[in-house]
């Protein structure tokens, strides 16, 4: 094996194989650590122990190297990207189940034995003349039987500094898995950039595979993620969407639960009474809006539990669906966010706060396209380029750029629910996504067959999330079409089950909402949105307790907008036409009808043979009341 022990300046994080072996009884761990480090040729261990001084010392060797400017804001740093290293790339991400048909036709799917080796090859000598960081972490407060361990072994410091502050990151989570008293399993996670260095080759600010090769690879059987040549986001933070939600869906599935790409919102009305909603949104489709929501309803209150993902589980004690946020901080959309859309989220990164992709000022600040105020001239893009206010050389700041930052700064966050080993009860859940035309405001399903009907049928405008064109109506059932690690149709046969599991009392309701209804003139969004929300969840929360109105339409049911009293939408203070309060809310049955046969021809031909019949029956029975049968 290689000669870990011969460096000569040991930084104090530095590990031997040796050392890791004293440090852990886990023998599954050891020889995981072992296997690729001889295989990327790595030249260095680093044992990542979570402390503040350990991330300190990370980001001050970004620094130096390049990969990080330092700014103005108290422990905060800019990342530049590489250019072509901007998003996720769900064209290179795939589902290696033994069979295709597990993976389902909406996943990229590659044999296992076929696509193993083949990584195996690419992994060989990939961390030359680089440090291996080993990363304990934990998805879910450690401790909890609903958590899920990771070790993810990366080659880049960006992703172990950014691991720190999106998981529990550390001993803790290590001394979970091997501890003196415990051995637990762990979800092997292995990274690499792809960017091995030549002897004395200087390093660039931001290494991935120089030839662009990306492989975002998950082994649902094994229970395993390699991921190879990117160091952006969801394709390299591995517990976020490859562990969090490809791999625990499949394991959700297995043991009866759901892993969903939702956000998990905590609602007080003015009486005292407390309820919490989840919400599944597409990429760049307002999950982190909506969990920092700032109430425009006078006497609302609402918190923030998570912003991307949840695990929920019926309770078999009260027969509830309770849900558990398993991440540890925000990896949100920099641009739009401004002291108007969201000052939670403008407090929660004032300080300790990694950007990517922003603009850069000339006084050492961060700026993007929404902000409140103009870029001061003399800014740098996101490329480093200085650029002049409306040059008309596009954005400053990547569409993507994003911001890494604990959860725990967040001004409005439901510190106990947050903390909570077994989650919070859920009384509503919505689906949504990008709809100019279409898709009302707000609409409630008449039942929890129904409702999974409208998850399965959801359809929205793609977003700089992923890689590849912008504003293409696309199917995201569920908001879960990049992120199901297994096959659509019996997914959706899964949230059928799961609702099997619970009273018809004590089901969530399920709700559609969208934000971003467009005036067929002007094209301009209808609804004001961000802290105006507020609205359509009061309406939804008084739903829950027979307390608010609806009218039943082709597609569910509709509310009326109202300027007093509590059993509609509350507009009141709100500068609304009653033309476009109309057509917010509109059905109209033609348009519906259309929906209707796109989704039978989506159902037939993408899902196919795996659609669960409840499904067909729903969109038979919408098209039957949209055409008035
Ligand atoms: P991911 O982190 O990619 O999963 O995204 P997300 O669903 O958390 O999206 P986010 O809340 O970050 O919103 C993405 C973009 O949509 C931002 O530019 C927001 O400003 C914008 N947005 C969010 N909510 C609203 C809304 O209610 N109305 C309008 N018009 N835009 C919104
Ligand atoms: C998303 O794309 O849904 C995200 C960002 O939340 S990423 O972590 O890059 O997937
Ligand atoms: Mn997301």
């Amino acid at each position: 094996s290689r000669a870990f022990g011969l460096v000569h300046t040991r930084s104090f994080a530095e590990i031997t194989l040796d050392g890791l072996m004293k440090r852990t009884s886990n023998e599954k761990l050891v020889s995981f650590v072992r296997e690729h480090a001889e295989n990327t040729g790595a030249n260095k261990l680093f044992l990542c122990e979570g402390t503040q001084s350990e991330f300190e010392t990370l980001c001050e060797m970004m620094v130096a190297q390049g990969t990080l400017t330092k700014l103005k804001r108290p422990g905060s740093y800019l990342a530049r990207s590489d250019p072509l290293d901007v998003a996720r790339v769900e064209d290179r991400t795939f589902i290696a189940s033994r069979t295709p048909r597990e993976a389902g036709p909406t996943n990229y799917w590659r044999h296992p034995d076929e696509l193993r080796p083949k990584l195996k090859n690419l992994f060989a000598s990939s961390m030359r003349n680089r440090t291996m960081y080993i990363v304990p972490f934990s998805m879910g407060p450690v401790g909890s039987p609903f958590s899920i361990q990771g070790i993810q072994l990366t080659d880049s410091a960006y992703v172990a500094a950014s691991m720190k502050i999106m998981t529990r990151m550390g001993a803790d989570a290590l001394n979970h898995i091997s501890g003196i008293h415990a051995s637990n399993p762990f979800v092997p996670c292995l990274h690499s950039v792809g960017a091995p260095l030549r002897d004395g080759e200087k390093d660039s600010s931001w290494p991935c595979d120089r030839d662009g090769i990306k492989f975002i690879a998950h082994f649902p059987d094994s229970r395993e993620i390699w991921s190879y040549g990117s160091g952006y986001g969801g394709n390299a933070l591995l517990g976020k969407k490859c562990l969090a939600l490809r791999i625990a869906s499949t394991i959700a599935r297995d043991e009866g639960w759901l892993a969903e790409h939702m956000l998990i919102v905590g609602i007080t009305n003015p009486q005292g009474e407390k309820k919490y909603v989840a919400a599944a949104f597409p990429s760049a489709c307002g999950k982190t809006n909506l969990a920092m929501l700032n109430s425009k309803v006078p006497g609302w209150k609402f918190e923030t539990v998570g912003d991307d993902i949840a695990w929920m589980r019926v309770d078999p004690h009260d027969g509830r669906l309770w849900a558990v946020n398993p991440e540890y901080g925000f990896f949100g959309v920099a641009p739009g966010t401004s002291e108007k859309t969201n000052p939670h989220a403008i407090k929660t990164i004032e300080k300790n706060t990694l950007f990517t992709n922003v603009a850069l000022t000339p006084d050492g600040d961060v700026w993007w396209e929404g902000m409140t105020t103009p870029a001061p001239d003399g800014s740098f893009d996101w490329k480093g380029v200085k650029r002049s206010a409306n040059d008309g050389k596009g954005p400053l700041a990547h569409p993507n750029a994003r911001f890494t930052v604990q959860a725990q700064q967040c001004p409005v966050l439901d510190q106990k629910a947050f903390a909570s080993m077994s989650g919070v009860p859920i009384d509503a859940i919505l689906f949504g996504g990008r709809r100019s035309r279409t898709v009302p405001l707000v609409f409630e399903a008449r039942s929890w067959q129904h409702g999974v009907f409208l998850g399965a049928s959801m359809r929205s405008e793609t977003t700089a999330a992923a890689a590849g064109a912008l504003g293409v109506l696309r199917h995201d059932p569920f908001a879960m079409l990049p992120f199901a690690g297994y096959n659509m149709g019996h997914y959706f046969g899964h949230w059928l089950s799961v609702g099997k599991k619970m009273e018809t009392k004590k089901q969530p309701r399920i709700f559609h909402v969208n934000w971003f209804r467009r005036d067929a003139t002007s094209n301009s969004f209808l609804w004001p949105g961000f802290g105006d929300n507020a609205r359509v969840l009061q309406w939804v929360f008084d739903r829950c307790n027979g307390k608010a109105d609806a009218k039943e339409t082709s597609i569910g049911l509709v509310p009326p907008f109202v300027s007093s009293g509590h059993r509609g939408i509350n507009v009141s203070g709100l500068d609304l036409s009653l033309h476009d309060q109309e057509e917010l809310v509109k059905v109209d049955n033609s348009e519906w009808v259309k929906e209707a046969e796109e989704l039978r021809h989506f159902f037939a031909s993408t899902i196919g043979s795996s659609t669960p019949k409840e499904m067909l029956d729903q969109v038979e029975e919408l098209h039957g009341r949209a055409s008035g049968l």
